[in-house]
């Protein structure tokens, strides 16, 4: 077996120096172009099964010479009480978008979804969108009210909380506008801005079910408003029934506290549901029977239909997919085997069957699902592919256990028009050229 080591450097050229100075990773930045993860595709992929992986370069002095971590004591124990990533892993980072207004509070940065593996996202590069910043709040000052047709009005601390019976379930978190710019002809970048408002975390809390039955919510009562406590006055209308089977009360994020741009101390996970329905800072839910019509649902996260009228309270994510790698940004450097990778997932349960396509959409092989399959969770797949240097159109396309098949552009654009900034689960296409280089392109 090649060691990893040659693998990254065997045959090919090591990565410069520089690959780490302060003007590369801003300029990675601003172009949203990931030179690190085209050094490790170029590095683990290029000549597997072409028979060119683990040849050994009699001069490599990678493998001739000592290197210093081997002649050296390694750092003290605890030196990072807080564990933290490689120094060079430091190119792996949300970033915002370039194709955005950038400002300091009303924004959001992505996931670099083509830097990781599997399907949990790790907490530090969770996507953020806060419409009015981020806030880190005291747990011990922290409330949450349980209110409206309720027996019982309560609140809750934090303390009170942990004491109670919890979950950990695992589940996807889609903002709505995912995918937004794709509507246009915009051609984004990555798939970092085009899908990376997308992250999945093990979640830990109270269902949701148990505290309404502590306040003794109203059983015909069928919506729930939940506010959160930051600046932003974020309100929004559940849909009780639904909320009642599998919403939690989180106060965990894999496996420790949530952060605070997840809305530490509590956040409602609302498994699923859009992005914006997951209020952080969960600071008070009211039982109700109509829906709230708040400024999030009436003028916000609203869809403009082709015929002029205004789509509300879309709250599901439809079934979605998308190729991670290769991706737009990325470079294959030789001809050989590529594993292509990616995520599936769907807001109205489990993901039963991912296909991939090379040319377009008019072939379609199935790949293979990576893991446990779990439901309302992102889903990891992997489909091999040897690339004989002809360009080529990749694609994924979801079906979940509902049956529904995801649309291609032209289906989707056909029924919702390109007006709309919400709910595009399209098929994404991903071109590469004779030269190796991948980007986005839009077809079907
Ligand atoms: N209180 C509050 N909750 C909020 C928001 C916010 O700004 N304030 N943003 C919402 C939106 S639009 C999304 S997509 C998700 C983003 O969650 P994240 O930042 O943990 O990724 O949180 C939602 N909950
Ligand atoms: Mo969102």
């Amino acid at each position: 077996m090649p060691t990893h080591a040659s693998h990254q450097e065997g045959r090919l050229r090591p990565a410069p120096e520089s690959f780490l100075s302060d003007e590369l990773i801003s300029e990675v930045s601003q172009k949203g172009v990931d030179t690190q993860r085209r050094q490790l595709l170029r590095g683990a992929f290029a000549g597997a099964l072409a028979g060119v992986s683990g040849l050994a370069i009699a001069d490599d002095p990678n493998i001739i010479e000592v290197p210093e971590w081997s002649r050296s004591l390694g750092k003290a124990v605890a030196t990072n009480p807080y564990g933290q990533p490689s120094i060079f892993e430091a190119n792996n980072i949300r970033r915002q978008s370039p194709g955005l207004t950038q400002t300091d509070q009303a924004s959001v940065a992505f996931t670099p979804l083509q830097n990781l593996f599997g399907c949990i996202t790790p907490s530090g590069l969770h996507f953020e969108r806060h419409h009015q910043g981020w806030v880190d709040i005291d747990p011990r000052r922290h409330r949450l009210m349980v209110n409206g047709l309720v027996k019982e009005p309560l609140v809750f601390t934090v303390e009170d909380l942990l004491r109670m019976p919890s979950v950990s379930r695992m589940h996807f978190l889609e903002c709505g506008a995912n995918t937004a710019l794709e509507w246009g002809n915009s051609a984004v970048p990555t798939v970092q801005y085009t899908h990376g408002m997308l992250s999945g975390s093990e979640w830990t809390g109270v269902p949701l079910s148990l505290l309404l039955e502590r306040a003794g919510y109203d059983q015909n009562a069928n919506y729930l408003l939940a506010e959160g406590a930051d600046g932003s006055g974020m309100t929004r209308t559940i849909n009780l029934v639904e909320a009642l089977e599998d919403a939690i009360v989180a106060y965990g994020q894999n496996g420790e506290m949530l952060r605070p741009e997840q809305g530490y101390p509590l956040r409602l996970v609302v498994p699923g549901v859009q992005g914006v329905s997951w209020v952080k800072w969960l600071r008070r839910l009211e039982v109700g029977n109509k829906p709230y019509a708040t400024k999030d649902e009436a003028s916000h996260y609203v869809d403009l239909m082709p015929n002029g009228q205004l789509r509300q309270y879309t709250a599901i994510q439809e079934a979605k997919s998308v190729i991670t790698a290769p991706s737009a940004g990325q470079k294959l450097l030789s001809q050989g085997y590529y594993c292509i990778t990616g995520l599936a997932w769907s807001g109205r349960g489990s993901v039963r069957k991912v296909e991939v396509s090379v040319d377009g959409g008019r072939n379609w092989q199935e790949a293979r699902l990576e893991g446990q399959v779990s439901t309302k969770m992102l889903t990891r797949f992997n489909f091999d592919w040897v690339w004989r240097g002809e360009p080529a159109l990749l694609q994924s396309r979801v079906h979940d256990d509902t049956g529904y098949i995801q649309p291609q552009r032209a289906a989707l654009v056909a029924q919702r028009g390109t007006r709309s900034i919400y709910h595009n689960n399209a098929i994404q296409t991903w071109r590469v050229s004779p030269s190796g280089e991948v980007d986005n392109v839009q077809v079907g």
